[in-house]
């Protein structure tokens, strides 16, 4: 059953627990074109967590800024399609959530190893700002913090497991957010990594 979170914020406990095989070896399909890499942040740090994507349009960043783009830098190329595997879970889940019709262009690729974090942030990249954002834990569990929409206030902790599903919309969809530096540990599947899928309408 979908547990809000917040105003907007909908945890979708195990949604994809029967489909993460299938989403696992499509994000290896995609990563054997478009590595997984390290970026750099505007400021001039490199992120822990490492990055790739599929689908129309791809999340980066650089000393530029962030950005969307249909090519991978690396290579020039496209990035990767996205698997229907992958469209067909965000969509559903969005729906779960009360969100219709969600049809996501972006798929970002996030790996966790243990100690890799994400600091506060919001996601303001995208285009249209009344679609939800769409993620999928898979791997090790993190410590996801929730903030406000004001960067000062004090963030809740939500753990998030292998084949949670969480749906962000509405409120909460310019909500302050991050990701704890991951504890240590070996998932049966994964061993000492976490992956987390992020599905948004960017263009
Ligand atoms: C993650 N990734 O666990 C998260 C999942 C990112 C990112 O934050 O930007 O790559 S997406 C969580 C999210 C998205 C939009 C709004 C909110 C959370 N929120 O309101 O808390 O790697
Ligand atoms: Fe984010």
């Amino acid at each position: 059953a979908p547990e809000p979170i917040a105003p907007g914020a909908v945890l979708l406990r195990g949604f994809a627990l029967d489909r993460a095989e299938a989403l696992l070896q499509a994000a290896r399909q995609v990563i054997a074109v478009a590595p997984l890499r390290h970026l750099m942040t505007p400021g001039g740090r490199v992120m822990s967590v490492e990055m790739s994507n599929c689908g129309a349009l791809g999340w980066t960043s650089s000393r530029t800024g962030y950005r969307y783009d249909q090519a991978d830098p690396l290579s020039g190329q496209p990035w990767p399609p996205m698997p229907a595997c992958f469209a067909d879970m965000a969509m559903r889940a969005a729906a779960e959530a009360g969100f219709e019709g969600f049809a996501p262009d972006a798929c970002l690729i996030n790996r966790y190893e243990p100690g890799a974090r994400l600091s506060l942030h919001q996601d303001r990249d995208e285009s249209d700002l009344s679609a939800p954002i769409v993620s999928v834990s898979l791997g090790l569990p993190a410590v996801f913090l929730f903030g406000g929409l004001q960067r000062n206030e004090r963030p809740a902790r939500l753990r998030l497991a292998h084949g949670d599903v969480a749906v962000w919309g509405g409120a909460a969809r310019l909500a302050f957010h991050g990701v704890a530096p991951l504890a240590d540990g070996d998932h049966p599947r994964l061993g000492r990594q976490r992956i987390n899928l992020t599905f948004r309408r960017a263009g």
